[in-house]
């Protein structure tokens, strides 16, 4: 197996590129794969001020090194979630990272700062894990962002996290989380900052190759909350899909976005009012992570 660029002997093949990379080749291929995609959906530029969500998982930070590496500032924040020693760990290993590299991590704590963990709030409130844990994590990734005025948000969805997501909102034909499905989500007046996300075009595996050729230290155990997460079910379907016909789980993504999207217009977002309690941008009187908090304290 040799390396597409300068025949050397190749580390990984990406079959969906028909293509196989050396290391050095491989780094700059995802790298490129990267500026592309911030190119062509205009994410943003050199003047913004960027704040990448870390979890210590391989895809937030083979991205802070991509974007790093590319030349972009990049300061990171890391949600300390209450997720026993899984969050204790990532949290050391982003620490870590962002040491190693002078570069300024963020740090936020559920249990300190709001007096809850996720596995007490999903008990609490009767959700599953996963959507605690997205709730609590869109609202205060949205009130730092806005605290400490960056313009940009920077997320490490990959491939296979768009794609499947993709695929669980087309078998419900969610009509509102398809129109907001997009690369870029812009900032609203109302406060949220403009959403981004730059490493669609690499998939799972790619991300942790980089990592792994890079040298990043990332949490590789799976979050303890995540079992009967149907997202994972699905990634492992168009996985199948994919041994067998590589390159259709972009073709499944790029193509809603070339030609699906436009079919499902971000349509105009009821008018936001102010959270009661926390101020932040709501549709009731009372915004759902202040709820989620109120049920889970009184539980
Ligand atoms: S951290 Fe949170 Fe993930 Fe754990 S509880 Fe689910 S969403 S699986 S990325
Ligand atoms: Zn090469
Ligand atoms: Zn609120």
């Amino acid at each position: 197996m040799k390396c597409r660029v300068c025949r050397q002997r190749a580390v990984i093949q990406v079959k969906r590129h028909h293509a196989n990379f050396c290391k050095d080749h491989f780094i700059e291929h995802i790298h490129r794969q990267v500026a592309k995609t911030i190119d062509e959906y205009k994410m943003f530029d050199a003047a913004d001020r960027l704040l990448l969500g870390v979890s210590g998982g391989k895809d937030s930070l083979a991205l802070w090194n991509i974007l790093n590496e590319l030349g972009y500032a990049v300061d990171g924040v890391y949600l300390h979630l209450g997720i026993g020693d899984y969050s204790s760990e990532s949290l050391n290993l982003s620490t870590n990272f962002a040491e190693a590299r002078g570069l300024k991590l963020q740090v936020s704590d559920l249990p300190a700062e709001f007096g809850f963990s996720v596995p007490e709030a999903a008990a609490a409130s009767r959700r599953a894990p996963c959507s605690a844990c997205g709730l609590s994590k869109r609202y205060i990734l949205n009130q730092i962002a806005d605290e400490l005025s960056y313009d940009v948000l920077v997320m490490g969805h990959n491939l296979d996290d768009e794609a499947a997501t993709l695929f669980s909102n087309v078998l419900r034909w969610n009509a509102e989380y398809l129109a907001r499905q997009r690369p870029v989500l812009p900032a609203t007046n109302e406060g949220f900052a403009r959403k981004v996300k730059p490493l669609i075009r690499v998939a799972e595996r790619e991300t942790a190759a980089y990592a792994v050729l890079q040298g990043i230290d990332y949490e590789v155990d799976e979050c303890p909350m995540a079992a009967g997460n149907t997202i994972n079910r699905y990634k492992e379907w168009l996985n199948r899909l994919e041994e067998d016909s590589p390159g259709v789980k972009a073709g499944f993504l790029f193509g809603f976005l070339e030609r699906g999207v436009e079919h499902f217009p971000n349509a105009d977002r009821p008018t936001l009012d102010s959270c009661r309690f926390c101020g932040q941008p709501t549709t009731s009187d009372v915004c759902a992570f202040c709820r989620l908090q109120a049920v889970t304290l009184r539980a």
